[in-house]
């Protein structure tokens, strides 16, 4: 049988508080999203998981995730791989705006088109823009086409992809339990690949912060149940609550 996939978007960050458009922007967790992480952690280890490998990313918001969740395990020793291939979807040039002031400026019409189509991304940044990637030396290993200006989430999928091909679909099939920390939107490519969701639902689909997606899988890979884990109705109101970031500001 092949290994057990749980994927868990980090908690809280401070750009989430404040509603800001992220992707790429290293921001750390709030005290809320730590205790979200050991809330997760909690969870994963009261419902028994044993992990053998875990994957996040390079930005701190979920490597802190997945330090806090292990300690809580008491599994900090497991193995971890970082990977830019799990980072946020790169948001362009939207990055470090407010998620609602956007809408007001452009219409909600359009944010939903950059923030939830499959393929239509935001506007890039530009090559002398101080946020472009070059500029920043975690990513001084990629080849210049590597590092994006932009992304959908297809273009997300597309980048997430091989690092699935090559990295966590040997362990699964090796029957290895593996965790993934990462982010809202590399998460819902995951997902969307997962569950062969339509590029209409996938529109719909939201993950809130710091709750584990269980997935079990087939031998080859196709998943035979997917579950969010804690309380059903708490769950569906934080994904409402994602989904609802980019309403207008009331007053
Ligand atoms: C959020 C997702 O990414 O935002 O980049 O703003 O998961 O790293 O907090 P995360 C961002 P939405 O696509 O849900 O607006």
């Amino acid at each position: 049988m092949a290994g057990q996939l749980v994927l868990l978007r980090h908690g809280q960050s401070t750009w989430n508080l404040e509603n800001l458009f992220t992707g790429w922007v290293d921001v750390d967790l709030t005290e809320q999203g730590r205790n979200e992480a050991r809330a997760a952690g909690k969870l994963l280890r009261e419902e028994g998981f044993e992990f053998q490998q875990v994957f996040t990313s390079v930005l701190k918001r979920a490597i802190r995730t997945m330090w806090i969740a292990l300690d809580e395990m008491d599994r900090m020793w497991l193995p971890v791989e970082r990977s830019w291939r799990l980072n946020e979807r790169h948001y362009g040039a939207l990055q470090g705006l407010n998620k609602s002031e956007t809408v007001e400026k452009y219409g909600a019409d359009q944010v939903k088109i950059w923030r939830r189509s499959y393929d239509i991304p935001p506007p890039a940044l530009t090559l002398d823009d101080e946020r472009h990637p070059r500029f920043d030396l975690r990513y001084g290993s990629l080849q210049p086409a590597e590092l994006p200006t932009t992304e959908s989430l297809k273009t997300t999928l597309d980048r997430v992809l091989p690092y699935w091909n090559n990295r966590l679909a040997p362990e699964l099939i090796a029957g290895r339990n593996v965790l993934v920390v990462a982010h809202g939107n590399s998460l819902r490519a995951l997902v969307k690949m997962l569950d062969g969701m339509s590029d209409s639902d996938i529109v719909e689909f939201n993950i809130p912060t710091g709750v584990p997606i269980h997935y079990q899988l087939d031998q080859a890979l196709k998943p035979t149940s997917r579950r969010f884990l804690g309380d059903p109705e708490a769950i569906k109101a934080a994904a409402e609550a994602v989904a609802r970031q980019t309403e207008k500001k009331s007053g």
